[in-house]
Formats: structure tokens, C-alpha cells, sequence
């Protein structure tokens, strides 16, 4: 994609995005239909279809080259990242959407044979809008994000985490968990991973592990931390597969290694 192109088509995501986001402030004042996904605490609103729908129609009808990736299945059967896919999580923190309305963000990930050319995402409630851009940094609002060029310890770090890790689980040691929890300074749960990858980018906490995220709960995050400056892994360090479920720790650069190699034993 030449520079040109990528700044008009990341123009136009933005500007469909905060589409988006407005219709969403106006319908959500009206009642909507939830439902269950694959079991009662996997949410599923109208809202969640509608702005999926939103996107596909946009992307068809201006760009039918392209694909589109996205949580409730409206776009295309995504094999390969071959071209250019939109990688599109409508709403992501839906329980959030739903209880507590807010806390809720839109994520829109567009990939260029694989590699992530851009992230959006949305904090909808709050109108705060996180961006990047391949080579170009990241932004809040469209202010330079940069806070993760300071040097950070693990003994200073707030580290987002899930209730998961408090329970017993088949992949990961539970003594590795809990001492990476006494280790860091603070813990803290959003319950959107949309967002915590943005609170990472933002440097408000220094990072985020979970063990189980699809790819449109990342696309976006993965390109907007990586140019404020950080990584994203799978919780073992390798890499993301952006087809593919994954476990994620993204984080501030001086954290990672030592998480990666010092608390996290995934069993065998
Ligand atoms: P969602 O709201 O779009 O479903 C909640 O901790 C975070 O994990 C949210 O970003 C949520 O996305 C995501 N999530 C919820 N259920 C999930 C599941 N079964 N598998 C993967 N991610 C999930
Ligand atoms: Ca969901
Ligand atoms: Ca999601
Ligand atoms: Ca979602």
C-alpha cells in the first residue's frame, strides 16, 4: 500500500468509525435485544450485529476488494491474510456494553498481506479515539502517545489480568500467576481487551496478559502498542497468529522478557 493510499484509507476508517460510534450513543438510549453465545456470561447484542453490519456494508460498496474479519460472522470466511482485510471487533467488552454502558470500545485492525498497516480503536462512552499507524506512531486523540520510551520495572508495574488466572486452569501454572500478581505493584481487570491494549499503548498500565483472545479482540491493540513503543507475544513469547486464537501478554519492552520467562510455565 503507497503512503498515500494508506493515509486516505486510514482517513476513511476513522471517519466510519466514529460513524459508528455515534450510532451506537444514539441507539443504546432505545431498548435492544440480548442474547447468549456460547454460554450465559457470552453476550450478544443487536447492537453488536447492527455495527458489524455497518462495516460490511461500508467496506462492500467502497473497497470490494477487500475482506472483512469480524467477530459475529457478517463479513467473509477469512483463510489467509492475502490482500487487504479488515479485521473489525464491533463492540468489544459487550458485558461491559451491556451492564454497564460504558467501558465498551470499537477495534478496527486493517492488514496488508498479514502485516498491520493500522489500529483504531474507539472508546465509545468516552468519545477517546487511540490510533496507529505502521511507522507513524501512535496516538490519543491525536496526541503523540510516547510514555513507553521511559525505563519501567515489574515491581512498579500495574498489570491487567483476568479472574481466569484465580482459577484453576489446565494451561498455566497457577504458582508462577500468583507470584507475578505479589510481584507487580497493582493488578487491575477493564473487562474490554480492546481497551487494555490501549491503557498499555497510553502507559496508564504496563501491561496485559490473558490466555485466550481472538483475532479481532487484537488486531487493532497489536499496531497501536507496538508504535507507542511496546510488544505483543503470546503468553510464551512467540508469535501472534492473527488467524488464530491466542493467549496474549502485550506489555511495556522492559517487562515482557522477564514475564515471559520468569512467571509464565505453561503445562506440558
Ligand atoms: P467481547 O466483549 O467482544 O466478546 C473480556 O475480558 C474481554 O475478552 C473482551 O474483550 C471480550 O470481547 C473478550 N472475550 C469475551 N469472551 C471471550 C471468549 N469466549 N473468547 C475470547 N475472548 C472473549
Ligand atoms: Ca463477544
Ligand atoms: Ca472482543
Ligand atoms: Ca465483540
Amino acid at each position: 500500500m503507497e503512503t498515500q493510499t494508506k493515509q486516505q484509507l486510514f482517513e476513511q476508517a476513522r471517519s466510519w468509525v466514529l460513524e459508528a460510534g455515534e450510532k451506537i450513543r444514539q441507539q443504546m438510549e432505545q431498548p435492544f435485544k440480548v442474547e447468549t453465545k456460547a454460554g450465559p456470561n457470552d453476550l450478544v447484542t443487536e447492537l453488536d450485529k447492527e455495527t458489524e453490519k455497518f462495516f460490511v456494508e461500508k467496506i462492500n460498496s467502497t473497497y470490494p476488494d477487500h475482506k472483512l474479519f469480524g467477530e459475529e460472522g457478517f463479513g467473509d470466511e477469512i483463510k489467509t491474510l492475502d490482500g487487504t482485510v479488515w479485521i473489525v471487533d464491533p463492540i468489544d467488552g459487550t458485558m461491559n456494553f451491556v451492564h454497564q454502558k460504558r467501558n465498551f470500545a470499537i477495534s478496527v485492525g486493517v492488514y496488508q498481506d498479514g502485516v498491520g498497516e493500522f489500529g483504531i480503536i474507539y472508546d465509545v462512552m468516552a468519545d477517546v479515539l487511540y490510533t496507529g499507524i505502521q511507522g507513524e506512531g501512535a496516538y490519543k486523540n491525536g496526541k503523540r502517545l510516547d510514555s513507553l520510551s521511559k525505563p519501567q520495572s515489574l515491581e512498579s508495574s500495574i498489570l491487567c489480568i483476568n479472574s481466569f488466572w484465580a482459577l484453576r486452569n489446565k494451561r498455566v501454572s497457577e504458582e508462577g500467576i500468583h507470584r507475578l500478581v505479589e510481584k507487580v505493584r497493582g493488578t487491575r481487570s477493564f473487562g474490554s481487551a480492546a481497551l487494555e491494549f490501549a491503557y498499555v499503548a497510553e502507559g496508564i498500565i504496563d501491561g496485559y496478559l490473558t490466555m485466550s483472545l481472538m483475532p479481532w479482540d487484537i488486531a487493532a491493540g497489536i499496531v497501536i502498542v507496538e508504535e507507542a513503543g511496546g510488544i505483543t507475544t503470546q503468553a510464551d513469547g512467540e508469535p501472534v497468529n492473527m488467524l488464530e486464537k491466542n493467549s496474549i501478554l502485550t506489555s511495556h519492552k522492559d517487562i515482557h522478557n522477564e514475564i515471559v520467562s520468569e512467571y509464565i510455565e505453561l503445562k506440558k
